[in-house]
């Protein structure tokens, strides 16, 4: 019985057929499929704190308009996500547990400040930028509310992108000082853009198992250079110079040569000890707080209509 599970699992794989939530699945792709999933819907409201701290700031009411509402994609986004990690049989409160709990991680990236408007921008431009790549490779994913859920929020990133590398353009057009706060942004968020792909893939302890399985369909490394690869060009549109005294075109190989990438620095960011990951699992655990009365009235009414139906 349990290999015929199994040998039906493989095939679906091999067939490029989608596993569902009611499938028979080896636990260890369960495991992994619950802790990447998780991870990434953690990314998506952790990383709705340091745009949030420009909501208030933000320089017109237009500009503000449109950093609330891609805030609020964010939050949509890690619901969808919650969403469908929770068809693995995990519940959202075990997840957020987890990640007050600091066993879950989330994306080294959000552990930066955001310390100019031009950070908006930058985030916009390279953060989602570069979420938007791994996201379109993970449209192609086996487990299919994963793969259904990153088709939406790839659609949504996209105009989160154009509306940060619009912030860009705007500055970059304006004043020699706006010009240099664009640059700033940029060398600050260069580096850790690239980390958001994680570990060299020699290096990635998940990679084989989940490369195998069709959860990931492309390498960190591979993922990285197309990244690099495509926003090289949208630097120099903007007339902005990116902080890598190695970045060339490598025309053997058809891709950018890039320098290395600081890995201590890495490391000590997704062991917790970052700018900001102090601050954003405070200020989570602190709204998750403050929203207990939300989820006790909105249980008291699911209770209240389920006994009307009865009756
Ligand atoms: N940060 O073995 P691997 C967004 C961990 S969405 C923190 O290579 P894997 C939207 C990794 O978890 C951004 N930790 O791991 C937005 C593992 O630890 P574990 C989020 C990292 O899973 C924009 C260990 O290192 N996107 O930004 C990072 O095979 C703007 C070893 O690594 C996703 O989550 C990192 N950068 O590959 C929102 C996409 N890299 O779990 C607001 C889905 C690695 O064993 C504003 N995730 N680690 O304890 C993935 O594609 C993969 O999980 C990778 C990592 C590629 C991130």
């Amino acid at each position: 019985q349990a290999s015929e599970s199994l040998a039906n699992f493989e095939h679906k794989i091999a067939e490029e057929q989608k596993i569902e939530p009611k499938d028979w699945m080896p636990e260890a792709y369960r495991a992994n499929l619950i802790r990447q999933m998780s991870q990434h819907a953690h990314s998506e409201v952790i990383g709705m704190q340091p745009e949030g701290n420009w909501i208030t700031r933000a320089p017109s009411l237009l500009r503000k308009m449109i950093l609330l509402a891609k805030v609020q994609d964010e939050a949509g986004h890690g619901l969808y996500l919650y969403s469908a990690t929770e068809t693995l049989g995990v519940s959202r409160e075990e997840m957020v547990s987890a990640l007050h709990e600091k066993k879950a991680k989330y994306a080294s990236i959000f552990n930066y400040p955001s310390l100019s408007w031009a950070d908006i921008g930058a985030i916009g431009w390279l953060v989602d930028g570069a979420a938007i790549v791994n996201q379109i490779s993970l449209q192609l994913t086996s487990y299919g509310p994963y793969a259904r859920a990153m088709v939406k929020i790839c659609k949504e990133e996209s105009f989160h992108q154009r509306q940060g590398y619009n912030i860009l353009i705007q500055l970059c057009e304006g004043t020699p000082e706006q010009k240099l706060m664009a640059q700033d942004s940029l060398n600050r968020w260069w580096w850790p853009s690239l980390m958001m792909f994680g570990p060299h893939d020699s290096e990635s302890a998940n990679s084989q198992k989940s490369m195998k399985w069709k959860i990931k369909r492309q390498s960190n490394d591979d993922l990285r250079q197309k990244f690099i690869d495509q926003t090289v060009e949208q630097a120099e549109f903007l007339g902005l110079t990116i902080p890598d005294p190695d970045l060339r075109w490598n025309e053997e190989r058809g891709h950018y040569d890039f320098g290395e990438i600081d890995w201590n620095e890495f490391k000590k960011v997704i062991s917790g000890d970052g700018h900001c990951n102090r601050d954003r699992i405070k200020h989570h655990q602190q709204a998750h707080k403050e929203g207990d009365w939300v989820r006790a009235a909105m249980t008291a009414y699911a209770t209240k209509k389920s006994i009307k139906n009865v009756a």
